[in-house]
């Protein structure tokens, strides 16, 4: 039974990874930081099938013990501050998680074992500004937020310890993916949450910054399964990993509300204080080399998409009407 690490299994990819890494017979450990209140609601249905262990990527230390305890073939790295705006007012401690957080766990590996195989997950976010579409594998970065540059560095220390160490390491550059799991601050889970709670009447308005920014969005649960396929070539290298379309913000909208029977210029408020200092107007990824090589292919059309997360909200808020209507009884 081969064992995985994956940092960042409290969140969205990682439960979906650890979910997959299990039907596939692996042994899972799930790093966790120490954190007051228990945070596990992404794994919770998984929970009694993965080991939890403490650490954090801020911790050297921490990161050498686990692999020296475990001994994983493979870790997959998605802990990260992954959220654009806060990496604006956090930048530094940004930097920490995302960009020396990847040094941190590559050298853990250097020092315990460099034939561990490593994932880095890398991000869209690195093309920033765009220098030309659709962005593939060869297309320059310019990243437009300290997420974004953090996550160029962590992209090329991990090219850097693949050609000085010999490891194999891997570069995923993912391009947005959702799901009913991801957190409720990212856009797209906006709009659906708004959508079903107004459809519901337990709202009234949405608010919103810039939408005409185009994103190439992609289903989560297909995204892990090009994570996983990177660790099992005969040699390490990086892929684009996208649906090859792009779309509005408002087509998201559009496209979520309407499937509840709302239109969605009746509820949405355009706030000032949701713009970015600097924005990515237009990602759209050209994910051939991903096709050719791993056999990956997208399986869910942007519309499912959104309708697969406004159904999820749909259910969850009225469970929990449901459950307040039996309580109050
Ligand atoms: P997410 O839902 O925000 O999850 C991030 C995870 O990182 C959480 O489990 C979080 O733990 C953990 N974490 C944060 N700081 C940590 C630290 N110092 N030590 C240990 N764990 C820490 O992100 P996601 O959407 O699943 O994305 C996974 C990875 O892919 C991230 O690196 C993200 O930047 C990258 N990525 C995402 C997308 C996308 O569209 N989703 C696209 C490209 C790349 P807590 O639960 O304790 O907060
Ligand atoms: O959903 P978002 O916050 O995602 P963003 O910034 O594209 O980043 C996500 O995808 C990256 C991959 O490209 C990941 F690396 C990263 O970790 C994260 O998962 O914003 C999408 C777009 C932006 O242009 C933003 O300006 O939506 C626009 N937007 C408009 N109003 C908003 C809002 N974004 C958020 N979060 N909240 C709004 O109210």
């Amino acid at each position: 039974m081969p064992t995985a690490l994956i940092t960042g299994v409290t969140g969205q990819d990682g439960s979906y990874l650890a979910e997959l890494l299990l039907k596939q017979g692996y042994k899972v450990i799930g790093m966790v930081r120490r954190t007051s209140t228990i945070n596990f609601d992404r794994i919770r249905h998984i929970q009694d099938e993965i080991e939890i262990v403490q650490g954090d990527l801020l911790d050297q230390m921490s990161l050498i013990s686990i692999l020296q305890a475990y001994r994983p073939q493979e870790v997959y790295n998605l802990a990260a501050q992954s959220f654009v705006p806060t990496s604006f007012t956090q930048p530094v401690l940004t930097g920490e998680f995302t960009a020396l957080g990847v040094t941190r766990l590559l050298d853990a590996i250097r020092i315990v074992d460099p034939s561990i195989r490593f994932y880095q997950a890398s991000s869209s976010e690195m093309f920033g500004k765009v220098r030309e579409v659709p962005q593939t594998e060869r297309t320059p970065f310019y990243p437009r937020s300290p997420y974004g540059a953090a996550k160029v560095y962590g992209h090329w220390i991990t090219v850097n310890y693949r050609e000085s160490y010999d490891i194999y390491a891997c570069s995923g550059i993912l391009f947005n993916h959702e799901s009913p799991r991801r957190g409720l601050e990212f856009v797209t889970h906006k709009i659906t949450n708004a959508a079903a709670r107004i459809k519901l009447g337990l709202a009234d308005e949405l608010r919103l910054g810039n939408l005409d920014s185009r994103r190439d969005w992609g289903y989560a649960r297909d995204y892990v399964r090009a994570m996983w396929l990177m660790l099992q070539q005969d040699s390490a290298e990086d892929y684009v990993v996208a649906t090859g379309e792009t779309h509005s913000v408002r087509e998201f909208l559009e496209e979520s509300f309407s499937h509840v029977d709302l239109d969605w210029e009746a509820y949405v408020v355009q706030d000032d204080s949701l713009y970015r200092p600097a924005e990515v107007d237009l990602l759209v990824g050209d994910a051939s080399k991903a096709g050719r090589q791993l056999g990956w292919e997208p399986t869910v059309s942007f519309s499912e998409l959104a309708r697969l997360m406004v159904d999820a909200d749909l259910a969850y808020w009225e469970r929990r009407q449901r459950r307040d209507a039996a309580s109050s009884a």
